[in-house]
């Protein structure tokens, strides 16, 4: 038998501890571990749970004094953490008629998904546009935005949409800052839809001076995404794990829109029965119609329109639809494939 050394051993890391020193034999096994040991555990926010809960926060605070009135989804496993995974932040952002969320910028780059009213707009680098459900609208890293809710024609209603953005990432890095603007809402610049005119329609302006890492086409709007993926549906058979996946796009380099963050909009078809698939970048889900079943590591989550779920790095997802079903998606994906770590396993 070798001799006992334990209680040798642990007056040692006591003597080594004042130093700032640690014995790595006793964590390498955690530190290197054989395959990812993520601490995110799956979860859902059912949409018609939590919209009581938003709409209340309007009578307590308006957007104007919170800055950004949002309920930040926090995955379950990291309670404290204002994280939905280890690298990704998600949020519910609620802007009422009349509102506005006052200009300021910051190195996180943030998506918006619109998830229920419309006619609220943002501001990004001078140019407004209007939010529809489904829309995907970015915020680049250092641009100035302002969020507000004038109501079309009429109509005005309270807007929700999913933030999304890369803080944990930024707050890794230490590489954090930000700045309010002098005025609550940025000068209006450029007519609405002026870079979906330049960027929008698989053509650039020769001239162009775009040398931003985001692309130049800051909203992705549903109605254009959605034909797309009729077409697909109309023209093609789904993909066996993921139906009819489209991945957004910078139009400048075929990359991802944000440096930090892939997104996607998926159609899955009436009774569809994914195959399991896992990959290591987790991934936040919105799903915008229809309803069906997401597997995730054995668990099983009802969906439907306006749910958000998560799905953790390495967890086996399987995707069920019982309706037609279209979800929006977004992973830290680019950023694993600039480190050349991306893994994904379809089986
Ligand atoms: O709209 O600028 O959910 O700065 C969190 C931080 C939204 C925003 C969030 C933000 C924003």
């Amino acid at each position: 038998m070798p001799p006992d050394t334990s209680q040798e051993r642990q007056s040692y890391y006591d003597r080594i501890r004042p130093l700032h020193l640690t014995p790595l034999w006793e964590s390498l096994h955690a530190l290197v571990p054989k395959e990812p040991t993520t601490p995110c555990v799956p979860a859902l926010w059912r949409y018609d749970e939590i919209r009581p809960h938003l709409m209340a926060s309007a009578t307590l605070i308006t957007a104007e004094e919170a800055v950004r009135r949002v309920l930040v989804l926090e995955n379950p496993a990291l309670p404290g953490s204002s994280s939905i995974t280890q690298s990704l932040y998600a949020g519910l952002q609620l802007i009422m008629p009349g509102e506005v969320a006052p200009a300021h910028r910051h190195v996180q780059s943030a998506l918006r998904f619109i998830v229920d009213g419309s006619g609220a707009y943002t501001t990004v680098g001078g140019e407004r546009t209007t939010m529809q459900p489904g829309d995907f609208i970015i915020t680049p890293s250092w641009d100035w935005h302002d969020h507000g809710n004038e109501g079309m024609a009429g109509n005005s209603e309270p807007v929700v949409w999913l933030d999304g953005l890369d803080i944990p990432m930024v707050r890794f890095f230490d590489a954090g800052f930000a700045e309010n603007a002098d005025a609550q809402v940025q000068l209006v610049a450029k007519p609405e839809g002026n870079s979906f005119a330049r960027f929008g329609h698989n053509m650039v302006p020769v001239r162009h001076t775009h040398q931003s890492a985001t692309s130049p086409i800051f909203s992705y709007p549903y109605a254009r995404s959605r034909e797309a993926l009729a077409a697909l549906q109309r023209q093609e058979a789904p993909d066996a794990w993921t139906g009819h996946k489209l991945r957004y796009i910078n139009p400048l380099t075929g990359g991802s829109p944000m440096p930090t963050i892939a997104t996607f909009l998926q159609l899955l078809p009436q009774g569809f029965a994914g195959k399991a698939h896992r990959s290591t970048d987790g991934s936040v889900y919105s799903v915008v119609e229809g309803s069906g079943v997401a597997e995730i590591s054995g668990q099983f989550f009802n969906f439907g329109p306006r749910d958000t779920f998560v799905v953790p790095s390495w967890a086996t997802l399987r995707l069920n639809a019982s309706t037609d079903a279209v979800l929006f998606s977004f992973s830290d994906r680019p950023v694993q494939q600039a480190m050349g770590i991306l893994r994904e396993s379809f089986v």
